[in-house]
This record gives structure tokens, C-alpha cells and sequence, in this order.
């Protein structure tokens, strides 16, 4: 693991805008350097501390945080906050030479991209639990400056924890890897018809009933309030917005099971005569299952959930689901949307909702997410922004080919140059980059029990989303791409991040 010796040897992900390495010599981190961060911002001193946390294990030296009241003494890394700038919130300006680095931005959010960065250009040892020394032959970043900010707002991934559930410890291990490559969404689905995995206080058998088994019939679980808060206040510190789920009207099964009133379900797949359509469900067939659209209760009960989870939720957004109905007119499916999307905003939030959404009336401010095509561009007429998620490109439970043991296989096998190569503007006939959001890549968890197996199936999926969703399309190339991710097999194996070998990488 040799330091770089010029910054144009990178191997940054992803990639960013603009990269000109410098002259002379390079910076060298010593038992005297000091992190700075402006004085009397929080933010900022939490973004020194947390980068002080990867730098003493492995450098092994004390990396103290300090406040700075003018510029950078020499020998520091240095957080620099410019309120106002022209970067945007996310952006970030990356400057190295001898005596110091610098990362400046206009609001934390930057600070904290830039310091990914930093940390991508330190040799990977850098991410050892313990001292690293005798992988690593100098500490030193070679000089340069690295100009760069996102091209995409919604930079996203899903995590399924309602067919499985993971626990708070392992969505944290994913949080973990989003913020490595520069994701800034986690959208969590919350509940199917598997399980319901978060505390209503309103309604308490969701989860005493509905989150008591999982797919195979494993014993499942749930967030109480504390620890989904606890979540959200984790993704905020790494600048990472949660987006909860809950997928209605149908893949409610779970909800159903706990309170019958409340559907309109077919029988449940697999169960004869149907005679257990009031249990619950721990199959993977999709959409037979329906909330009762013309029940004032169902009403009721949507309302309370998205007030209670809103209340917990700072970030702007509710995904209320909207997809595979099978059990409802088109029109009950039109009418029922249009009242949730009501609900979401008498609460002040904004409604997101998988593609079906848009054969409803939309207002110009809910979000289509597209997955299959057929109905975003409903939604897109309507004026909603869109949330790009082509099943063939980015469903990341897809399986990478047919050998692979876990995932599923429905939109077909999607290796890692699949995931990588297209692009977002050319994708959807007639959709303009102004009207795409972003780009989101969910994880279903149908065949994956754990954070190790869904790791395998994200990594390096995510990292070939994220430069996809962060980097201009003019800086991109999958040649690049493939001979800069091979560098990161070392960070994953010491950071103990499982990972699929794609053949199409020289590791
Ligand atoms: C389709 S994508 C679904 C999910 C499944 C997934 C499996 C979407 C909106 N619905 O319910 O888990 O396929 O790949």
C-alpha cells in the first residue's frame, strides 16, 4: 500500500469533477498534525472528530481536533467553512500542498464530502483498526487541488428491512458505505407483507403481530421509536437523509394480519381456500394484498401512521409505496392515492411514491420513483420529478449473473458495468435532466438475511450508482471506473465490508 506520488494517479469514487495535481512536495501526516475546524460551529467540529476516528487507529498518532480562529497554522488539516459560496451545500474545494490541506465549503455537507475524499486518497491502510504502519511506507497525500459537487440532488439508496429485518447495528454498517462514496439518501422500506418493522403507538399490534416473522418464517423484529431515531440522527451526523416507507395499498399484509379491519386482501398466495388470508404472510409473492380504499378506518389509519413516523422524520420526505396493486380497481387505486397524498402533505411533508403513482392525479411537487417504466412518464406529465431505479440497471437484488446464489432474477442479471454504463438523461425518452431528481438503487431483501449478504450484493453496485448519480456525465467512463474501484478491495477487506469479485474488475 504506497502512497500516491501525483494526484492524477487517484483512484477516487466517485470520481470528481475536477482533479489538477500540484507541484512539489507532498503533505505528510506526523504525530504533530492537528485537525482545524472553525470555531463555534458543531457540525464542523463533528466532521474533524469524526475523520480524527479513522486517522488515530490506523496512523496511530492523537490527531487532535482544534478550533481555528484565522487560516490554517502549517501542519494542519484544515475545515474551512464559506458560507454563500457558489458550491452549493454539497460541494467542496480540496487543496493540498506541504504545509497543509485544506477543505472548504459553503455548509457542512461539503466539508463532509470533501473529507470522504481525503480519506480516499490516504493509502487504504488508512481504514485499519489498529496501527498500520507496517503497511504503509509514508502517510503523505501528494499536492493538487480537486474542485467538486454532486450532479444529482437525490443520490440514493434502499434497504428492504421488512422481508428481512436488519437490525440497528447493521442499517448503521450500510450507512457507513453510503457515506464512503458520497450517497446522501437512505430510503428504508419499512413494511410489506412480511413484516411491519417500526413502533405506532396508535396502532400497537403492527408490530406485536406484524412484526413477529419475516420471509421463511424467522422471528423478525422491529424499530422501536428511540432506535429509528437514533438511525435518523446517525445518517443526519454522516448527512445522509432517511426516507421511511410505507408501501400501501397493497404489500400490507402485515398490516392486515394485525388489524383485519383494515383490508380488502385476495386470499393469501400458496394457502388453500385462503382460509389464513388474516395471518400473516412469510412467502415472497407480490401484491395480493389491499387496505380497504372505501373504508373511512383505512383513512384513519394511514393518517396516524404517517403522523407518528412524520414526527420522527426531519427529512422533507414520505414514500407511501403505490406499487403492484392487484386487488383494486384502477380507479379505487386513483382515488386511494390521491387522499394519502393529502394526508402526506396536511403533515408538511413530500409524498414519494414507486411509478404507479402516476395514474392518479399528482400534485407538481410529489416525486415519482420509476422502476418499470411503463407509468413514470404519467407522473413526469403531471409535472413531477422523478427518481430513476431501472430494474435492469440498479435493482442491486438482482443477481450479477447466473451463478450468483443469492438474489433474484426477474429483470435479469446485472453485472457491475450494467449498473454503471447508461446514462440517466438518455434513459427515459423525453425526460430532461431537470425533471430527474436523482437516482436511487434498492436493495429487496427477499433472498438476503444479513448485512454480510447484502453487502455482497451492494458492493460494488453502490459505489458504480454512486459515481453514476454524483459525477457529470462527461467525467465518467467505465474504463476508468473499473481500474479505480479494484483499489478499493483492500479498504473493504480491512473496513470488513463483504463484496462480490465481478470478473469485470482487475482486483
Ligand atoms: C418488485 S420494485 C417490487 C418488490 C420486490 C422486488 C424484487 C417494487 C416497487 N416492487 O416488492 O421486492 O420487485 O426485486
Amino acid at each position: 500500500m504506497h502512497p500516491l506520488t501525483t494526484l492524477g494517479a487517484h483512484q477516487l469514487v466517485p470520481v470528481p469533477v475536477s482533479v489538477t495535481p500540484g507541484t512539489g512536495a507532498p503533505f505528510t501526516l506526523t504525530a504533530a498534525t492537528t485537525i482545524t475546524v472553525p470555531a463555534n460551529d458543531s457540525a464542523a467540529a463533528r466532521i474533524g472528530e469524526l475523520l480524527g476516528m479513522i486517522l488515530r487507529p490506523s496512523v496511530g498518532s492523537p490527531f487532535p481536533v482544534v478550533a481555528s480562529a484565522g487560516g490554517p497554522p502549517n501542519g494542519t488539516i484544515a475545515f474551512v467553512l464559506t458560507p454563500g459560496s457558489a458550491m452549493g451545500d454539497e460541494g467542496y474545494d480540496l487543496t493540498i500542498d506541504s504545509t497543509a490541506v485544506r477543505i472548504t465549503a459553503s455548509a457542512p455537507a461539503g466539508l463532509f464530502h470533501g473529507m470522504q475524499t481525503l480519506r480516499q486518497l490516504l493509502p487504504a491502510g488508512v481504514e485499519a483498526q489498529q496501527s498500520a504502519h507496517h503497511m504503509v511506507s509514508a502517510w503523505t497525500i501528494p499536492p493538487g487541488h480537486i474542485v467538486d459537487g454532486p450532479r444529482f440532488a437525490w443520490r440514493g439508496a434502499m434497504l428492504d428491512v421488512a422481508r428481512h429485518f436488519f437490525t440497528v447495528d447493521e442499517v448503521e454498517q450500510y450507512i457507513d458505505l453510503l457515506a464512503l462514496y458520497k450517497l446522501n439518501i437512505l430510503h428504508l422500506h419499512l413494511a410489506d407483507d412480511q413484516g411491519w418493522r417500526i413502533q405506532i403507538d396508535s396502532w400497537p399490534r403492527l408490530t406485536a403481530i406484524g412484526g413477529s416473522t419475516q420471509v421463511g418464517g424467522g422471528k423478525g423484529g422491529f424499530y422501536t421509536k428511540d432506535e429509528y431515531m437514533g438511525l435518523v440522527r446517525y445518517a443526519q451526523e454522516r448527512y445522509i437523509t432517511i426516507v421511511p416507507e410505507i408501501d400501501m395499498p397493497a404489500h400490507t399484509n402485515a398490516a392486515i394480519a394485525s388489524y383485519p379491519q383494515l383490508g380488502c386482501s385476495k386470499p393469501t398466495p400458496g394457502v388453500f381456500g385462503g382460509t389464513q388470508a388474516l395471518g400473516t404472510y412469510t412467502g415472497i409473492a407480490v401484491g395480493f394484498s389491499a387496505l380497504c380504499p372505501d373504508s373511512e378506518g383505512t383513512f384513519k389509519f394511514v393518517d396516524d401512521v404517517i403522523r407518528e413516523i412524520g414526527a420522527m422524520t426531519p427529512g422533507q420526505y414520505m414514500h407511501v409505496g403505490g406499487d403492484e396493486v392487484t386487488a383494486l380497481t384502477n380507479e379505487q387505486y386513483a382515488r386511494f392515492v390521491e387522499r394519502v397524498q393529502d394526508i402526506v402533505n396536511k403533515h408538511g411533508k413530500t409524498m414519494v411514491g414507486w411509478e404507479e403513482i402516476g395514474k392518479a392525479r399528482l400534485l407538481p411537487t410529489t416525486i415519482a420513483q420509476q422502476w418499470k417504466s411503463d407509468s413514470a412518464l404519467l407522473a413526469f406529465r403531471q409535472g413531477a420529478k422523478l427518481i430513476l431505479s431501472p430494474a435492469s440497471k440498479v435493482y442491486i437484488d438482482m443477481k450479477y449473473t447466473p451463478q450468483t446464489e443469492l438474489g433474484l432474477d426477474w429483470a435479469g442479471f446485472v453485472e457491475l458495468r450494467t449498473s454503471y454504463d447508461w446514462d440517466p438523461v438518455t434513459y427515459l425518452n423525453g425526460v430532461p435532466e431537470t425533471s430527474i431528481l436523482g437516482i436511487e438503487a434498492p436493495l429487496w431483501s427477499e433472498t438476503i438475511q444479513n448485512i454480510t449478504a447484502a453487502e455482497y450484493l451492494a458492493v460494488p453496485r453502490v459505489p458504480a450508482v454512486a459515481e453514476l448519480s454524483w459525477t457529470p456525465a462527461a467525467q465518467r467512463n467505465w474504463e476508468s471506473f473499473r481500474s479505480r474501484i479494484a483499489g478499493h478491495a483492500a479498504r473493504w477487506r480491512l473496513l470488513g465490508i463483504n463484496y462480490y469479485p465481478s470478473p469485470q474488475v482487475q482486483w
